[in-house]
């Protein structure tokens, strides 16, 4: 298969990158965090997104090294922005993780490994699990997320809403934030005061009712920012505010950040 051989060649040789895309405050307007995405710089061909290579990645088990390399050079560039603006950015980082870096045995060990390299204080590292895997095996997970807790790093559900959570158990998760999928945010504005903004209420309120932070993905407009910031959401991300960006380019934002 070309791709999987590709795909080999490109970790050896470094092709891959990482983009960097802002979470703000929807109270100061400020920037709160960035979240890493990882993106090919394929040789012959243009920059490729996950959706091109990540079922592969997934497939062959590639994903597990691939997301190794995620996890270390988000927190040397959070290690370097850090670094850079000193005490004036209190910013968090967020890393992806899939099911199956997420079934790894030695995740947590590797994780820590990663964060003394780095030097980072693993408060400012979020990692981002999507709710169709917390809620595969639940005891199993919980016991994970409990350990990766004692790294003091912090935990999201991402995509949350899409994978029918039994509520019951969503208290026992050791997390911290809840990230609205943007299927949600995207319908908000189609249909005003209905059913879609009342889904996200809910999602809101939940949110704060077990103490969780609560970050809308997918913002693309005003309406939707001043929807949020009624309905009580206090973080956002998506295309209004930046899209996912080189480094330099985050490194802008930052700077340019009133
Ligand atoms: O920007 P976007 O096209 O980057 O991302 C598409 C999907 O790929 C999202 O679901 C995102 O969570 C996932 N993704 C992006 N980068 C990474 C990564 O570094 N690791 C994992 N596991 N998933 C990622
Ligand atoms: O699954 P996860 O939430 O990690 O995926 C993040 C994905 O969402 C990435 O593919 C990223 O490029 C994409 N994304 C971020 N902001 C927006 C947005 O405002 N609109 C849309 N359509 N996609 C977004
Ligand atoms: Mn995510
Ligand atoms: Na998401």
């Amino acid at each position: 298969l070309q791709l999987e051989t590709d795909l080999r060649r490109a970790l050896e040789r470094q092709e891959f990158v990482l983009h960097y895309q802002p979470l703000v405050s929807l109270k100061t307007g400020k920037l709160i965090g960035l979240e890493a995405l990882i993106r090919w710089q394929h040789p012959q061909k243009d920059l490729l997104f996950p959706d091109e290579f990540m079922s592969i990645a997934k497939e062959t088990g590639l994903i597990i090294p691939m997301g190794q390399w995620v996890i270390r050079e988000a927190c040397h560039q959070l290690k370097r922005l850090q670094d850079q603006f000193g005490n004036n950015l209190e910013l968090i980082m967020g890393v992806n993780l899939s099911s199956r870096q997420f079934s790894q045995p030695d995740l947590v060990e590797q994780i820590q490994e990663i964060i003394l390299e780095s030097g980072i204080d693993p408060q400012n590292l979020r990692l981002e699990i999507s709710e169709s895997v917390v809620m595969k095996e639940v005891d199993e997970t919980i016991a994970l997320l409990q350990q990766l807790k004692a790294l003091n790093v912090r935990l999201s559900i991402d995509d949350f809403g899409t994978g029918f959570s039994s509520l019951s158990s969503l208290n026992r998760f050791p997390v911290d934030t809840l990230k609205i999928d943007r299927s949600f945010i995207s319908q908000m504005e189609a249909d005003g005061e209905g059913e879609n903004l009342v889904v996200v209420q809910t999602i809101i309120t939940l949110a704060h009712v077990l103490k969780l932070a609560v970050i809308a993905e997918g913002v693309e407009t005003l309406k939707q920012v001043e929807q949020l910031r009624s309905l009580g959401c206090e973080f956002a991300q998506g295309f209004y505010f930046l899209r996912p960006v080189p480094a330099d380019l985050a490194i802008a934002f930052i700077e340019s950040d009133p």
